[in-house]
Order: C-alpha cells, then sequence, then structure tokens
C-alpha cells in the first residue's frame, strides 16, 4: 500500500514538473509526439510583409515537424492566410502547426491593404 502512494505520488510530482515545463516554453501539447528527433523547438519561418509583397516567394520546410510561423510587417497592415491549412497568420501572433503532407501552399494576404493587395502571395513548399 505504501509502495503504490509512492509511486503515484511520484508521477503526481513529475506531471506537475511537465506541465510548468510546458507552460514556461509555451510549446503545443503535439510537438512532444516526435520520435525521439531530440527536444527541438521545431521549424520556424518568419514572413516579412510591406507593400506589397512578402519578402521570399518561396518559403520551405519540412512535413511532420512542428513549424512555428510568424509574420513581421515592415509597412501596411498584411495578414497571412494559408488556404488549404484553414491557417491565419497575423503580426504579434505566432502559429505553431505540424503540416504532415509535402506539397506546395498558397500564402496569401488576408486583410485588404490597399492597391497591391491582390499580388501578395507567396509559397509554402513542404517536402
Ligand atoms: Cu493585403
Amino acid at each position: 500500500m505504501n509502495k503504490k502512494f509512492l509511486f503515484f505520488t511520484t508521477v503526481i510530482a513529475m506531471l506537475l514538473i511537465l506541465a510548468a515545463c510546458g507552460s514556461k516554453t509555451q510549446e503545443p501539447a503535439n510537438t512532444s509526439a516526435g520520435a525521439g528527433a531530440g527536444d527541438t523547438a521545431g521549424q520556424s519561418v518568419v514572413i516579412s510583409a510591406k507593400n506589397y509583397a512578402f519578402d521570399q516567394k518561396e518559403y520551405r520546410i519540412k512535413k511532420g515537424e512542428p513549424v512555428t510561423i510568424s509574420l513581421k510587417n515592415n509597412s501596411g497592415t498584411h495578414g497571412i492566410e494559408i488556404s488549404n491549412l484553414n491557417l491565419q497568420v497575423t503580426q504579434n501572433k505566432p502559429q505553431t502547426v505540424t503540416i504532415n503532407d509535402a506539397g506546395t501552399y498558397e500564402i496569401h494576404c488576408n486583410i485588404p491593404c490597399g492597391s497591391g493587395h491582390g499580388n501578395m502571395k507567396a509559397t509554402l513548399v513542404v517536402e
């Protein structure tokens, strides 16, 4: 009985420690499902936007690994939408996702930002 109690106490203590660590780094729960690739924070993509273009035509990431996509507006007010992923990113609100399907996804601005709005497109290549 005592042994069992000690075991459960230990487990609860470990869970509390894990929970504390998790909230500090703000990692989403699904990053822990990695196949032993180490405790990396995953990939990150920073997309810079100006009137009326993104800083790159193409952004490349790996499939099956968490990626944090963030947006920086250098001029104007822009947002990002990746339609096939139903993903929206606004400035100062990075989004972390894991994309399991390789392919190309269209990135476009989702905030009516002016005359060049329709040209604000880029490609996310998942390989
Ligand atoms: Cu726009």
